[in-house]
């Protein structure tokens, strides 16, 4: 069956359109235009979005424009805001915008506000992160609370990691922070190894409390516990719940008055803003939380509300839909030139890859082009040292979306100067190469010249910032988020559940118990012998 995307109007106009700019060059688009670095431009709740090195013309982005509003963006924006159930799969509402709203703010679901219960949440965990912080909250012993393991996978795992990372230098430096997620053992292992159990408090992060790596965890968490605690009531002073489900939080034996809820309408890699965010709560303190909300908050109303020209989430999502179903991109790298946002592409990958990586439209039609893009990066400088080699003069084409900061958390000259002129440097080189010419004109040996030669013409965008503060984190994961589901919304898929999930982890179910038997086993001859080897060696 053809899906309807590629038989829209607006979408072969696109294709057209590509043809004719397979011949542009981003040296001569610059040259056509002296002001293209101070139009191709954009800026939102502190981020300035510069695209002007994507190569697009005026004419692209009308075009784009209009497929967005083909296919519904504003429309789709509406339905997600107005608390339709717009993950169809599931039947539910999609509404993190909601967590970061402020005091007074109204979104209903199912005729209801949820605005009071999301509130009431934020203020118990305020005054639990505060009585956390300031000692009054104690162990079981008596002894203050020196360090903090969440213990959570996916999308209750890689936002908070991420965070904490992001905004350490925010962070109460007399807590540890330590976050578990893989069922390996030794992630528990190495997290705990040096902590007391007596100063330890476990955040055990799981919106179903069903997820088997974090019961896993958690009862590895429990025993470390007791065993050096001694006693059941020692529970209710080391461990607090973070989840939507009170009767698997009450079996474990966590005191459900030591839980955090929040919604079936957040979607697990959406959730960094609900209760899940607790460990960033606690490490930078509920007002520089609030900060963070305000700074998601600040896009969303943006995304919401701006003119789609303007819009900085709807832009990036329409350049990525450009890049990858027009010029033949697979993947976009995030190159963030700041320490500080190390886990800041493994956070994307999640959201990015899981919401988008589907095959079939909204209606169930398989689709006849291509969706979610391939998200991956590190920090530069580093990554100039290793994988930009193939950027610069490989085969594919590589869109990169440069993260960089005016200040730094650290006075350090002449560090932060360096690091701003890499990544300019970087998105000046992608984009204008060096021609054989300049190349000779350098005196290399013409054996050398076409190794010297960059073609250049390759796309990014920077995304600049003052600081990386509360706000700003917030804002650029909401900015994500939304050029996310405008992706999503031009590809007609949902967004909002992950099915691909569900076979690996049925499939582990049924090898587990076959593992530590002898039973006979039932799966391919490849699956067969790989377990009697294991069951040999283990
Ligand atoms: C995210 C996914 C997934 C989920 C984890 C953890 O959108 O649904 O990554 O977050 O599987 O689930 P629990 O929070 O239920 O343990």
């Amino acid at each position: 069956m053809t899906s309807r995307l590629t038989e829209r109007a607006t979408w072969k106009a696109l294709e057209k359109h590509a043809t004719a700019m397979r011949g542009a060059h981003l040296r001569q688009l610059f040259a056509d235009d002296p002001k293209r670095g101070e139009r191709l431009a954009v800026e939102a709740a502190g981020l300035y979005y510069d695209y002007a090195k994507q190569r697009v013309t005026d004419e692209t982005l009308q075009a784009l424009l209009a497929l967005a509003d083909a296919c519904g963006l504003r429309a789709k924006i509406d339905a997600m805001f107005g608390g339709e159930k717009i993950n169809a799969t599931e039947n539910r509402a999609v509404l993190h915008v909601a967590l970061r709203a402020p005091k007074g703010a109204s979104f209903v679901v199912d005729g209801e506000d949820v605005m009071p219960s999301v509130h009431e949440v934020l203020d118990a965990m305020s005054r639990f992160a505060t009585s956390v912080r300031d000692g009054s909250f104690v162990g079981f012993s008596g002894k203050r609370i020196r360090n903090v393991v969440n213990v959570g996978i996916g999308g209750s795992d890689l936002g908070p990691v991420m965070a904490y990372r992001a905004l350490r230098s925010y962070a109460d430096r007399e807590l540890t922070f330590r976050f578990v997620s893989n069922v390996d053992g030794t992630d528990f292992a190495e997290a705990t190894r040096d902590l007391d159990p007596h100063e330890t408090l476990f955040l055990i992060a799981s919106k179903t409390f069903t997820t088997q790596e974090t019961m896993t965890n958690a009862a590895s968490a429990r025993a470390w516990v007791l065993n050096a605690l001694g006693d059941e009531a020692a529970i209710a002073k080391h461990f607090v719940a973070i989840s939507t489900n009170a009767a698997e939080v009450a079996k474990f034996g966590i005191d459900t008055a030591n839980m955090f809820g929040f919604w079936d309408w957040v979607g697990g890699r959406y959730s960094m803003t609900s209760a899940i965010g607790l460990s960033t709560m606690i490490a930078i303190g509920p007002e520089r939380y609030r900060e963070m909300l305000d700074g998601f908050h600040a896009m969303d109303e943006h995304y919401r509300t701006a003119p789609f020209e303007k819009n900085l989430p709807a832009l990036m999502g329409l350049l990525a839909v450009w890049n990858q179903n027009f010029l033949g991109a697979q993947t976009i790298a995030v190159l963030p030139y700041d320490q500080y946002l190390e886990r800041f592409p493994a956070y994307l990958q999640q959201l990015a890859m899981e919401s988008n990586g589907k095959g079939v439209t909204r209606d169930g039609t398989s689709v006849s082009y291509e969706t979610g893009p391939i998200y991956w990066g590190e920090p530069g400088t580093n990554g100039q040292h290793s994988f930009y080699q193939l950027i610069h003069q490989g085969t594919k084409l590589i869109p990169c979306d440069f993260v960089a900061f005016c200040r730094s958390h650290h006075t350090l000259p002449p560090h932060h100067d360096l690091l701003i002129a890499n990544v300019l440097a970087q998105a000046e080189a992608l984009a204008f190469g060096k021609t054989a010419d300049e190349v000779r004109a350098e005196g290399t040996a013409e054996a050398l010249v076409p190794h010297r030669v960059f073609e250049g013409n390759r796309p990014s965008a920077t995304i600049f910032a003052d600081e990386l503060t509360p706000a700003t984190l917030g804002a650029l994961v909401a900015l994500y988020e939304h050029s996310v589901f405008t992706q999503g919304a031009i590809f007609d898929v949902n967004p909002f559940d992950q099915w691909g999930v569900e076979l690996g982890k049925a499939l582990a179910k049924r090898i587990a118990p076959e593992l530590t038997s002898q039973s006979e086993l039932g799966h391919d001859s490849s699956t067969n012998t790989l377990i009697r080897r294991y069951r040999a060696r283990r």
